[in-house]
C-alpha cells in the first residue's frame, strides 16, 4: 500500500523528496492543496477541516500511513487526525530547534516560518523546551509561500522579500536557521549564494523521513516487492503544478484535480 503526503502546495515535496531517498521502495501519494494555500494566515478551524477532506481522499486512495508535510497544518490538525485514525501511522513536522539548539556556538537560533505555526501553543511549547539553552528569535515570512509556489525560484522579488526576513535574524546574532516550513528548503541554494558559509541552515525533511520509516518497520508496514507508481493530486490548477514539478521535483509527472 501507499504512503500519503500532503501539504498546503508544492512545499512537502521536500520532505517527499527525502522519503523517497531513504525508501525507494514505497509508491507515493501527494497531495498539494493549492486551491487554498497559503495555511499561513488561516485560521486553525479551517486548516482542521482541510486535513479532515485530504486525510479521507488519501486514505480512500489506500494509504497505509500519512505524513503532514507542513508545519502549519501540524500545528492545526495533528492532534485531531490522531484522535480520528488512532491506528494510523501518522508523521508530522516540528520546526528543527532540537538540532539548532545543539549546533549553535553563537547561542542564537532564528526561526523562519509561517505566522500560524509561530502563533501556535505548540510551537510555544517546543520553544519552552529550550529556552534555558539558546535565545530564539522568530520570523514570520508571510508572501514567501505564494513566491515559491509561482515556481520561479531566481525570481528577483522573492530575494528581496527573502533577504529582507533573514537580515533582521543575522542583525540578532543568529548562527543558525531553522526552515520551519516546508516551502523554504527550496530557497537553501539562493540563501547558500549570500550567507556566510558559517551560517548553518536546518530543516527536518531527513528526520520526517526517518521517523516514518521506523513506525512502518515497528508496524511491519514496509512494502515489499515491486514498487506501484506514485501519484500527484492538487486542488488548485493541475496544469501550473504539472508544470512546476519537473523544476521542483526533479521530473514530470501527472498531476490530477482534486
Ligand atoms: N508548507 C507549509 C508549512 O510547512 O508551514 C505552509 C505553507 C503555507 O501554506 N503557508
Amino acid at each position: 500500500a501507499p504512503i500519503g503526503v500532503f501539504d498546503s502546495g508544492v512545499g512537502g515535496l521536500t520532505v517527499l523528496r527525502e522519503i523517497r531517498v531513504l525508501l525507494p521502495d514505497e509508491a507515493l501519494l501527494y497531495v498539494a492543496d493549492s486551491g487554498h494555500v497559503p495555511y499561513g494566515e488561516k485560521s486553525p478551524e479551517y486548516i482542521r477541516e482541510r486535513c479532515r477532506v485530504i486525510a479521507a481522499f488519501l486514505l480512500a486512495k489506500g494509504a497505509k500511513a500519512l505524513v503532514l508535510a507542513c508545519n502549519t497544518a501540524t500545528v492545526a490538525g495533528v492532534a485531531e487526525l490522531r484522535t480520528l485514525y488512532p491506528q494510523l501511522p501518522i508523521v508530522a513536522m516540528e520546526p528543527a530547534v532540537k538540532p539548532a539548539a545543539a549546533a549553535t556556538r553563537s547561542g542564537v537560533v532564528g526561526v523562519l516560518a509561517t505566522t500560524g505555526t509561530l502563533k501556535s501553543a505548540r510551537f510555544a511549547a517546543l520553544l519552552d523546551q529550550f529556552a534555558s539553552d539558546v535565545r530564539v528569535v522568530t520570523q514570520p515570512c508571510p508572501g514567501l509561500v505564494e513566491l515559491i509556489e509561482a515556481g520561479d525560484l531566481n525570481d528577483p522579488a522573492l530575494h528581496l522579500l527573502l533577504r529582507g526576513y533573514v537580515e533582521p535574524l543575522l542583525a540578532e546574532g543568529c548562527d543558525t536557521l531553522i526552515l520551519g516550513c516546508t516551502h523554504y528548503p527550496f530557497l537553501r541554494p539562493l540563501l547558500e549564494q549570500w550567507l556566510d558559509p558559517s551560517i548553518s541552515l536546518i530543516d527536518t525533511g531527513a528526520a520526517v523521513a526517518r521517523q516514518l520509516q521506523r513506525l512502518l518497520v515497528s508496524r511491519d508496514l514496509l512494502a515489499a516487492g515491486p514498487r506501484c507508481a506514485d501519484h500527484f493530486w492538487c486542488s488548485g490548477d493541475p496544469l501550473a503544478m504539472q508544470q512546476v514539478l519537473p523544476r521542483l521535483w526533479g521530473s514530470a509527472e501527472p498531476v490530477a484535480g482534486l
